[in-house]
């Protein structure tokens, strides 16, 4: 097991290579090139030039998150052909300097979705938050009360020139159904995973965020179910996941720990996303909280020792960290708080490799 720390560029992070190199136990910086339109192929200088920046601060570089997924895939359209293709060169690429794994999601329009970037809690600090009852509104609204508080910072999956192609979106996306979505990802790894296996890199689907149909769009990644579905869809060891604890935690049915031990004993785990989340008492609302186990309401040991017994060796990187002692980062991406818990998790880690 390597613990990574997701990173988004000189330009584009608040957060240094050198400040990710001071924190103890970090071995693998999780990158991408944000400059990219999502469908064009990444260059392999820039690939390259990525990596050499992460391994001359000391760091490794084997984990990219995300090579996105161009719309027209998602909604099955002719021109996904086009795309297709253009994402087989990006996994060469991305071969060629060493990548191992992709983290990637297939959820129509938004990426993750949350209703607040700045929760206060009772001790000051801020989370991301999620309330159902604003979902319920246009989208539109939630966009802008999203883009007025990220900082400054384009948040992921977020990004303004998409966003400013909502409402066409939405119509593109009439009748894809989740049946039809799943088609579409079916089609999509039918013709990337030949690729994966010559190059000897797995794919890691990330899981739907929060795991629940939102503004009518459907979802294909919630639970074990569909992920059994999707292994079904094609069995290729490439065709692996990204646990995100968060994600799957959003949804109190799923057994993080069981779904640890289901998946990564099959070899398809080949990255975890650490973090804990707190209902806040209304249905599925909830916030975002610190690591630690008994801020939250997940079990963090349960889910380390889940990972340890069932002998991961991926990298497992921390997920959203509040903003603490000041830091306005990017959020849920700020320097402080992730570092609290990736130095948490690797406590965990080491408590259970020795008992
Ligand atoms: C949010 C992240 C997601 C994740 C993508 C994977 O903070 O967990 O944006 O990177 O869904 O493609």
């Amino acid at each position: 097991m390597e613990m990574g720390f997701r990173w988004y560029g000189p330009d584009e992070d608040a957060v240094k290579l050198r400040d990710i190199r001071q924190i103890p136990g970090a071995k693998q910086v999780v990158g991408a090139l944000f400059d990219v339109p999502v469908g064009e192929v990444w260059p392999l200088a820039k690939i390259k030039a990525l990596k050499a920046q992460i391994e001359a601060a000391g760091l490794k570089f084997t984990i990219v998150e995300s090579v996105n997924i161009h719309d027209d895939i998602k909604i099955g359209l002719p021109t996904r052909d086009h795309y297709i293709e253009n994402y087989q060169q990006t996994i060469r690429n991305l071969a060629q300097v060493g990548v191992k794994t992709i983290c990637y999601n297939f959820m129509p329009i938004f990426d993750w979705i949350r209703t607040d970037l700045h929760f206060e809690l009772a001790d000051g600090s801020k989370a991301l938050a999620f309330q159902e009852r604003y979902t319920a509104e246009d989208p539109q609204a939630l966009i802008q009360q999203i883009q007025s508080g990220d900082n400054g910072f384009s948040l992921p999956g977020w990004e303004p020139e998409r966003l400013a192609k909502v409402q066409q979106l939405f119509k593109a996306y009439a009748d894809v159904d989740a049946t039809r979505l799943a088609a579409n990802l079916k089609y999509f790894l039918d013709a990337i995973l030949p690729v994966c296996e010559e190059c000897h890199i797995q794919m890691a689907l990330h899981p739907d965020d929060p795991p629940m149909p939102l503004f009518g769009l459907p979802r294909i990644f919630k639970n074990a179910a569909d992920m059994r579905a999707i292994v079904a869809m094609n069995a290729s060891l490439a065709n692996g996941f990204t646990i995100c604890t968060g994600s799957l935690g959003e949804n109190p049915d799923n057994d993080i720990p069981a779904i640890i031990r289901e998946f990564v004993v099959q070899g398809r785990v080949p990255f975890v996303h650490a973090r804990n989340i707190k209902f806040t008492g209304n249905g599925r609302d909830f916030r975002e909280a610190a690591h630690l186990s008994s801020e939250g309401s997940l079990d963090m040991f349960a889910i380390m020792k889940a990972l340890h017994d069932t002998g991961f060796d991926g990298v497992i990187r921390p997920d959203h960290g509040r903003d603490i002692w000041g830091e306005a980062g990017r959020p849920g991406y700020g320097l402080y708080d992730r570092a609290l818990g990736l130095t948490y998790l690797n406590g965990l880690w080491e408590a259970i490799a020795k008992s």
